[in-house]
């Protein structure tokens, strides 16, 4: 089961890759005719703009393990634990949008897997989460990785984007997640902009 992510992640079209997420949440367009459409994702303002779900009594934002700055979220990290953090967005019609987020996670699980941390969608007015990826104790631990995720299938919609860790009764894992981004671009205004040097000449 160790290929688990791997194995969704191609099939989700996620990459992996290294390089820096978005800077943090400007709300009007950028030099790339981008939106950032996530409040707080790297968790610095707490648990603001995120709703928290969780079985246990401890808070879903702190500074254990941050990413960057000196907040982000813990999920799991104990056993039989059930964690959710959900943001609703919504993404404009006719744009591009990707989901970018850190993860990392800890594990006492000898063996794999037995708990997760599952990534969906919900469009507003549908009942069904579909599974964007799966992480589990079973992945690369112990390091930063960068999940990137097309939205675009969710243009126009209003969407529940959700992280939750579901642990087992044994041997706990701790998952880390930071630097939440969704970015939602108006790809014509870019190309004219693009265009723009040429057009004035
Ligand atoms: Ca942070
Ligand atoms: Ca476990």
């Amino acid at each position: 089961m160790r290929a688990t992510l791997a194995v969704l992640a191609l099939a989700a079209g996620i990459m992996m890759s290294s390089f820096l997420p978005a800077a943090a949440a400007p709300r009007s367009l950028d030099a790339n005719a981008c939106v950032e459409k996530i409040v707080n994702g790297g968790f610095e303002a707490g648990i603001t703009g995120w709703e928290p779900t969780t079985n246990g009594p401890f808070a879903l934002v702190g500074p254990a393990l941050p990413r960057t700055g000196n907040l982000g979220a813990i999920l799991g990290a104990r056993s039989n634990a059930d964690d959710r953090l959900e943001q609703t967005i919504s993404l404009p019609a006719g744009q591009t949008a990707t989901l970018r987020f850190w993860w990392q996670m800890l594990t006492e699980e000898p063996d794999h897997w037995w708990d997760e941390l599952e990534v969906t969608v919900k469009p507003a007015g549908s009942t069904e989460s579909i599974r964007l990826a799966r992480i589990t104790d079973g992945d690369l631990q112990g390091q930063w990785q960068q999940a990137v995720i097309s939205l675009n299938a969710y243009a126009g919609q209003t969407i529940e984007l959700s992280f939750r860790a579901d642990t087992d009764a044994n041997e706990p894992t701790e998952f880390y997640v930071d630097d939440v981004s969704v970015r939602a671009c108006d790809a014509a205004a870019l190309s004219k902009r693009l265009m723009l040097p040429f057009v004035t000449r």
